[in-house]
């Protein structure tokens, strides 16, 4: 490695600004939802149905069944002050996606919902058909679900109306990419309740045979503002056509609500929406390659009473020329800037400066850390009816 060896009163430095902002923290956007839907207790004639995953005060979740197409609780049937225990399973809506962004309309609360399902229920004695009834209107996170009860042996228990709410968080997640990992940090917003917020960090591993399109997210905490902390499991981000902008991935926590006890609200989806494309090769700088700065070289010569310094670099770069009266001081100060129109540019010197001689360049991995050092620096360039998450395709067509 070379490096400016100015004897001198004054020492010089050449900064390079990344004028691309690559290793700059940049942003995405991000939504998360929850597979599971919060339905509260559902109301016909003096009758009540609550629905819960957990023992205990109803945590009102409906939660995804395995199959990827239906949700499942356990239920409690107020039936005339009878209490009645019991499965149910409901059918979810055809998959529809008419924002065309590959994930399905009836979690995005941007989307409309206007469906009726099918499904069934058992109890200790008996067993039923369920109707269900689905209407969310757009740009809501609200809705309202009817379920008609129709038991094998007693007939019609009766049409119980539940408002339900689609759990989703979106806001911006600030990254920052690196050749083989990617750092984030994130502030997301609950739709509809702006005083609650999803905050954390994590570091994505890039795939080392598919760095483009797979990351690894690890294991950790993350906080949501209004419930506490939950852990997040391992799980993998990807990248598929044809949604080149977007990365997704399956987030499971350890325990979605922390104010009960028992697991519930656990299965997740997060989307990672990336518009940076730097260099313009398709693939978002959240995943693709970090661009490399090439640090410039350096040349001084005495050319009488002057002294010289020839750049060679990057058109385009904005340079700062600094000086230094001490490398001990490790305090630089602003000579002047300069913007390459050509590879290499000749600059005269500051006439007051006495500097005895110089040699060599600037490396061209040079360090990043130029303070307190006379180098230029560059950027280095651096089954059954438990509630489960499917094995493979789900009606989302990813
Ligand atoms: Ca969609
Ligand atoms: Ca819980
Ligand atoms: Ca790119």
């Amino acid at each position: 490695m070379h490096r400016i060896t100015i004897s001198a009163l004054f020492l010089l430095a050449l900064v390079l600004l990344p004028t691309s902002g690559i290793t700059a923290e940049q942003m995405a956007s991000v939504r998360l939802w929850c597979e599971s839907l919060h339905f509260s207790q559902g109301t016909y004639s003096g009758d009540t149905l609550d629905l819960t995953t957990i023992d205990g005060v109803p945590n009102g979740e409906l939660a995804p069944y395995y199959d990827g197409k239906s949700l499942v609780s356990t239920f409690i049937l107020d039936y005339s002050g009878m209490l009645i225990y019991g499965t149910i399973l409901v059918g979810l809506p055809t998959f529809a996606d008419n924002d065309r962004d590959g994930f399905d309309d009836f979690y995005d609360s941007s989307q409309p919902v206007y469906a009726t399902t099918s499904g069934n229920y058992e109890t200790a004695v008996s067993s039923g058909t369920v109707t269900a009834t689905w209407n969310r209107g757009p740009q809501s996170k609200d809705g309202n679900c009817v379920l008609s009860l129709v038991d094998s042996i007693y007939g019609a228990l009766g049409s119980f109306s539940h408002n339900f709410e689609l759990l989703e968080y979106t806001g911006p997640l600030y990254y920052t990419s690196g050749q083989t990992t990617v750092s984030n940090r994130f502030l997301l917003t609950k739709t509809g309740s702006p005083e609650q917020q999803f905050i954390g960090r994590f570091v994505l591993t890039k795939n080392t045979v598919d760095r483009f399109n797979h990351l690894k997210l690890p294991s950790g905490t993350w906080t949501n503002t209004a419930l506490g902390d939950v852990g997040v499991l391992e799980t993998e981000i990807v990248r598929e056509l044809p949604w080149p902008t977007n990365y997704y991935g399956y987030v499971d926590f350890v325990d979605g609500d922390p104010r009960t006890a028992a697991p519930d609200y656990s299965y997740w989806t997060i989307s990672i929406d990336d518009l940076n494309d730097n260099n313009k090769n398709g693939i978002p700088d959240f995943s693709d390659d970090p661009t490399a700065i090439r640090a410039p070289r350096l040349a001084i010569t005495l050319d009488g009473e002057s002294l010289k310094l020839q750049i060679e670099g990057e058109i385009g770069r904005t340079n700062l020329l600094q000086e230094s009266s001490s490398l001990l001081l490790g305090f630089w100060n602003n000579v002047s800037s300069l913007v390459l129109t050509n590879n290499s540019q000749t600059i005269s010197l500051p006439p007051h400066k006495k500097i005895a001689s110089g040699e060599s360049s600037c490396s061209e991995n040079a360090d990043e850390n130029f303070v307190g050092s006379n180098s230029c620096r560059g950027d280095s360039g651096n089954n059954g009816w438990a509630p489960g998450r499917q094995g493979g395709g789900d009606g989302e067509s990813r």
